[in-house]
């Protein structure tokens, strides 16, 4: 089900801002699609979640590409693939990119962390970053390896995430746009947008930036669109985080009244899973092939 929505690139280059929502599972993917998001984050975090796992590089380069796969498969939403460090060096970078465009990925987020990575918005969390002539290799690799040239090659700064001050951040996203970078994703954990909104009047180059607003959501749509330097805005973690309330809230309120009598009411019947599984289809190929 790919390539029928607009392409990423289409968005960018008109000056545009993708509006880009976390899925974890072929599910999610599809009502990010049915919710009207321009494309879908394949989130590493959301991912390791969904496994019941940690954020810090425990999940397979092909985990996560198998589950991208599958995503892939059940949407027509362009998916930016977040592959973490790229899963190694150059030498690795370069085959993780070929892997994931092959798999149907229409862009790969790649950080400037050491692997092993700890996830970005833990309180006190190692955060290590590689030298910027190393990283800078990986991003000019990333850009060899790709086969479309519509496919995105993003490099996310995590100067700001590692307490390393704007300076850094900037020097580091100018690196990676000299390597090649299409965008560069600019991290950061402050509770307010202030930290990002300076980054983003001091940016002065040509490439257009992606955000992750989790930590300060105050960072609206129509205020980033202002900036005039954001080309994504990418909803980092609210598939999983929207499950587990769900969940949460159902579960506890079976326990409470010993029953599923009430909840009924709250979650959605079964007939929506069926239309989300597409057994209208089952029923017109049984109609026309079971004999
Ligand atoms: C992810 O969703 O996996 C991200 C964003 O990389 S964050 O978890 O905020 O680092
Ligand atoms: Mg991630």
């Amino acid at each position: 089900m790919r390539n029928t929505s607009k392409s990423l690139r289409e968005i960018i280059s008109s000056g545009g801002m993708a509006r880009v929502m976390a899925a974890h599972d072929p599910m999610s993917a599809r009502l990010v699609e049915e919710a009207g998001f321009d494309a879908i984050w394949a989130s590493g975090f959301e991912f390791s979640a969904a496994l019941g796992l940690a954020d810090v590089s425990l999940v397979s380069m092909t985990q996560h590409l198998d589950n991208m796969r599958r995503m892939a498969d059940r949407s027509s939403l362009p998916i930016v693939a977040d592959i973490d460090t790229g899963y190694g060096n150059a030498v690795n970078v370069i085959h993780t990119v070929k892997q994931f465009e092959a798999a149907g990925a229409s862009a790969v987020v790649i950080e400037d962390k050491a692997f092993p990575k700890v996830t970005s918005l833990i309180a006190g969390g190692r955060q290590d970053l590689l030298p910027i002539p190393e990283n800078q290799g990986k991003i000019e690799a990333a850009v060899s390896a790709r086969s479309d040239p519509d496919f995105l090659i993003i490099a996310r700064v995590e100067a700001l995430i590692a307490g390393r001050g704007e300076a850094e951040a900037l020097e580091r996203a100018r690196a990676y746009e000299a390597a090649g970078a299409d965008m560069i994703l600019i991290h950061s954990k402050q509770e307010t947008p202030d930290e990002i909104e300076s980054f983003i009047a001091t940016w002065s180059g040509s490439v257009p930036i992606v955000i992750v607003p989790t930590a300060y959501p105050q960072m609206t749509e129509a205020r980033a669109r202002a900036h005039g330097k954001i080309g994504m805005l990418i909803y980092g973690n609210h598939a999983i985080r929207a499950a587990v309330t769900g969940m949460q809230k159902v579960f506890a309120q079976i326990i409470a009244e010993g029953g599923i009598e009430t909840v009924n009411e709250e979650i959605v019947p079964v007939s929506e899973i069926f239309r989300l599984q597409d057994m209208d289809e089952v029923k017109r190929i049984e109609k026309r092939f079971l004999r």
